[in-house]
């Protein structure tokens, strides 16, 4: 596929709700890369660098973080973004790698924009500072009801973090904001079913990568 950041290198995200299967498409996507004999940088957000994993912890599982206010989770959100675009995205696109990230600018557009109701204009401004330019060349939303993406958690058995405690409305919301944001970046942002068995998936996400 053609890629329209500098270096050669491609930039790919995964984005959608808790539960809807990122981190087993991102697994699946890179072993594909491998079968072809690259070895992509996966990345995850918030997180990715020394600063941006203690912010993640921050805004995931600290104590201290049920006091943020919506303004402050986004600037924080952007924040680690920043530093993992400039410290380790940025260059690794410039050597030429694939870079494959579990969140990006998206989830800031919808779950801080129109979740908790930031206005879209500040959401992107900030966005825009911290991407600094560097933008996704793909990004793949896999979109799942919630109750689908509940049992996944359910079964999995971890503890919700402080944004996995918020309301079925806040849920709807981030479901219906990632729609509305593909359907206004149809080229750049793909959707795909994410109720369709994993295999199925990844097979409509090689198609478009290689
Ligand atoms: N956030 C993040 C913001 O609010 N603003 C931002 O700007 C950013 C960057 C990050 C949190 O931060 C918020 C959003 C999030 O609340 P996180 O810990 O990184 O949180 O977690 P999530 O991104 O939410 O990811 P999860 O790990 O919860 O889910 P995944 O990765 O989407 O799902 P996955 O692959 O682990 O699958 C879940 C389960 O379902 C099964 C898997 O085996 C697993 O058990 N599964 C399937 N089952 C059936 N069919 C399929 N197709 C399946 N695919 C996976």
């Amino acid at each position: 596929m053609e890629t329209s950041t500098s270096g050669g290198g491609i930039f790919i995200t995964f984005e959608g709700s808790e539960g809807c299967g990122k981190s087993t498409q991102i697994r699946l996507l890179a072993e594909a890369f491998r079968a072809r004999g690259r070895e992509p940088l996966v990345l995850r957000e918030p997180g990715g660098t020394s600063a941006g994993e203690v912010i993640r912890h921050l805004l995931k599982h600290a104590p201290e973080g049920d006091a943020l206010t919506p303004e402050a989770e986004l600037l924080l959100f952007a924040a680690s973004r920043a530093q993992l675009v400039r410290e380790v995205i940025r260059p690794a696109l410039a050597s030429g790698r694939a870079v494959i990230c579990d969140r990006f600018l998206d989830s800031t557009t919808v779950y801080q924009g129109v979740a908790r109701r930031i206005p879209p204009e500040e959401t992107a401004g900030i966005n825009a500072f911290a991407v600094g330019g560097c933008l996704p060349d793909t990004t793949f939303l896999l979109d799942l009801d919630r109750a689908a993406a509940l049992e996944r958690l359910g079964a999995r058995g971890e503890e919700a973090d402080r944004i996995e405690r918020e309301s079925e409305e806040f849920f709807a919301a981030v479901r219906r904001g990632y729609l509305d944001a593909a359907a206004r970046e149809p080229a750049r942002i793909r959707v795909l079913d994410a109720s369709e068995p994993p295999d199925v998936i990844a097979g409509k996400i090689v198609a478009a990568i290689f």
